[in-house]
């Protein structure tokens, strides 16, 4: 598993660590509410407690000392000289912070959960994120990706891009996949919410990060109720 290198960025692991913070505040009320109606109040929770979340980790990133020409967020700074966040890795922590979720639920059904699932799901994230070849052409009124690679990023391909075009049709998109033998043919067409510009603009990852699907989907796949590895 070596092979994999875990890159990642400042501005992710600030994005990560909030969402963990986020999650861990979710967590008091279990991960059975990520299920109906109340998935929409939940999300505004997360979005409300996400921006407090980024608050407070710019004083866990080192900055406190650039901090003190800025007044009144000194006060807000609580992890300025506290505990040290940050997890190191992108996917180390979101899988801490699965686990930390599944600990604190004493619903949690241990017999079906499945942390290795999780962990492939984030490799084929990797995969798809940083090594699948993308290349993009203009059709009438959309744009066409063929993305592919070899080995491990193959098969995180094949899983991850016709997963993800069921998620665009939920939220309303037009788009759909072909299997190509190195890879998958992604077409997406404009529409008046999403013209033609910013289609271009997007391109191959901007249209994959549409929706907020993954956050929900990898509490899921840990507890067993969602495997990215069989065909749905
Ligand atoms: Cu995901």
């Amino acid at each position: 598993m070596s092979k994999f290198p875990w890159k990642t960025t400042l501005a992710d692991s600030a994005l990560l660590a909030a969402t963990a913070y986020a999650f861990a505040q979710m967590s008091s009320s279990g991960p059975m509410g990520m299920h109906g109606p109340i998935q929409g109040d939940m999300m505004n929770q997360m979005h409300s407690q996400m921006m407090q979340g980024q608050g407070g980790m710019h004083g866990g990133m080192g900055m406190q000392g650039g901090m003190s020409g800025h007044g009144g967020m000194q006060g807000q700074q609580s992890t300025a000289t506290g505990t040290p966040t940050m997890p190191g890795q992108d996917a180390f922590g979101t899988i801490q912070e699965i686990v930390q979720i599944l600990q604190s639920d004493p619903k949690t059904d241990w017999s079906k959960v499945n942390i290795d699932a999780l962990r492939q799901h984030l490799i084929d994230m990797n995969e798809v994120t940083l090594h699948a070849a993308a290349a993009q052409r203009m059709i009438d009124n959309g744009i066409e990706i063929i993305v592919t690679g070899d080995g491990r990023t193959l098969e995180a391909i094949k899983r991850m891009v016709p997963a993800h075009v069921n998620e665009l049709h939920e939220i309303g998109w037009t788009a759909k996949s072909e299997d190509q033998p190195n890879g998958v043919k992604l077409t997406v067409l404009a529409s008046e919410a999403q013209p033609l510009t910013k289609l271009k603009a997007l391109g191959f990852m901007g249209v994959m990060v549409q929706g907020v699907h993954h956050q929900p989907h990898h509490l899921m796949i840990a507890m067993g109720q969602f495997d990215m590895h069989q065909p749905r």
